[in-house]
């Protein structure tokens, strides 16, 4: 608990934390963690993706690997928990290993990017875990206009070898432990839980381009008002979600130009975040989105340009692990889809893979707020002891 918080301070911001991509906050972040995973006894290195990867050597070291981990990127003005908690608590079951000579080494991998902050694109990291970044991402620029290939080159790696961030063999298995981020736990009065699928999401951006004006001149029939569209657009993505149980729909980004207020908006770009386990209602609901944004354009006299960031589909988990977590825990553990994007959602198709959550009290999570019982993160701890052992009993 102390270590993720006293990462949390690890911050871009001048109060809140924020850590986004290879930044120079995300640099003495590393440096941390790369501390506290020599002291557990692990050899510390920087993929050329710019994730952070210890090996614990097992027996016969370069064998058979099983990878622990999350990421170590934030949100914007974030908790202490998302992503880190999964790192700190890798860390933490390798301690207990170290002189143990497992029959597999064990990888804790701390992802360089997954929420999307910087470059509008999430799970760079992960990506390139398996062999799936395109060199088209390189080319991304961040609000300042530096690309990722600049933001690689910034931290001290080289971009031309990122595909040697991709695993050489295939571990036995990745194991992310996470906070929930929502409700349900808490609800149902349990400390823990297994994800059984992670929901598909949908990223978009779309900008209206009208025509800036005079606000104080120009009469309202004759205005082609980039914001006010945009805001008659955002009303239709809240009325369409609920129509399908089970779906999120979210605008949350906005950029209004020139944004000052005696001025007609011309051009406005806002955000598309649409997450549901089942990838048909979700393809179809950007559709309908993406037609209700044609129309409401054409009606104002407005442009629209919808540029699609992001199709990841809705992931199962490894039933095998998720059988081994069962066995590892002194309770029923509930099966739970989440909501929230994981980087275990990149690697299961590639890596039997498998996440255990920890309660958000409150429900909290993407905000300062968010927390964890040190009760649940010490079940999680001895249900990880308890995996790893079954692990090792299994591969001796
Ligand atoms: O947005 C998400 O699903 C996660 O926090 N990356
Ligand atoms: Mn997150
Ligand atoms: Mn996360």
């Amino acid at each position: 608990m102390a270590r993720c918080r006293e990462l949390a301070a690890m911050s871009e911001m001048p109060s809140g934390t924020l850590r986004t991509y290879l930044s120079p906050a995300m640099k003495r972040c590393y440096e941390i963690v790369g501390q506290w995973m020599e002291s557990a006894g692990m050899r510390v290195s920087v993929d050329p993706a710019g994730n952070l990867r210890g090996i614990l050597p097992g027996a016969e070291p370069g064998k058979r690997v099983f990878i622990l981990g999350s990421h170590l990127d934030t949100v914007r003005d974030a908790g202490a928990f998302d992503g880190i908690l999964g790192v700190v608590m890798a860390i933490a079951i390798v301690e207990n290993y170290r002189r143990k000579n497992l029959p597999f080494d064990i990888e804790v991998i701390g992802f360089a990017e997954e929420e999307g902050v910087r470059f509008g694109m999430p799970f760079i990291g992960s990506k390139a875990l398996v062999g799936l970044l395109d060199e088209q991402m390189l080319f991304r620029t961040d609000a300042h206009g530096i690309t990722v290939a600049q933001a690689i080159r910034d931290f001290g790696l080289d971009p031309e070898a990122i595909a040697g961030a991709a695993l050489k063999t295939t571990p036995l298995g990745f194991l992310e432990f996470h906070i929930e981020q929502g409700p349900v736990l808490e609800a149902e009065g349990e400390p823990v839980g297994v994800v059984e699928t992670i929901a598909g999401q949908s990223r978009a951006s779309l900008k209206f381009i009208g025509s800036a004006n005079h606000a104080g001149t120009t009469p309202m029939h004759l205005r082609h008002d980039a914001l006010a569209g945009a805001a008659m657009w955002i009303a239709t993505v809240e009325r369409l979600a609920p129509l399908n149980p089970g779906m999120v729909a979210t605008v949350g980004k906005i950029d209004a130009y020139p944004n000052v207020a005696n001025v007609i908006p011309g051009e406005v770009t806002v955000s598309l975040d649409v997450r549901h386990a089942n990838d048909e209602v979700r393809k179809i609901a950007c559709q309908d989105l993406r037609l209700g944004a044609t129309m409401i354009a054409k009606d104002r006299g407005l442009k629209v340009e919808w540029a699609n960031l992001l199709d990841q589909k809705a992931v199962w988990l490894d039933e095998p692990l998720i059988q081994r977590l069962q066995a590892a825990s002194p309770r029923t553990l509930r099966r739970m889809v989440s909501g929230a994007g994981h980087d275990a959602m990149i690697l299961a198709p590639h890596i039997p893979s498998a996440m255990l959550f920890l309660r958000s009290p409150g429900g909290v999570s993407h905000h300062p707020a968010e927390s964890v019982k040190p009760k649940d993160a010490d079940l999680a701890l001895k249900i990880g002891y308890r995996f790893i052992e079954s692990m090792s009993a299994e591969y001796k």
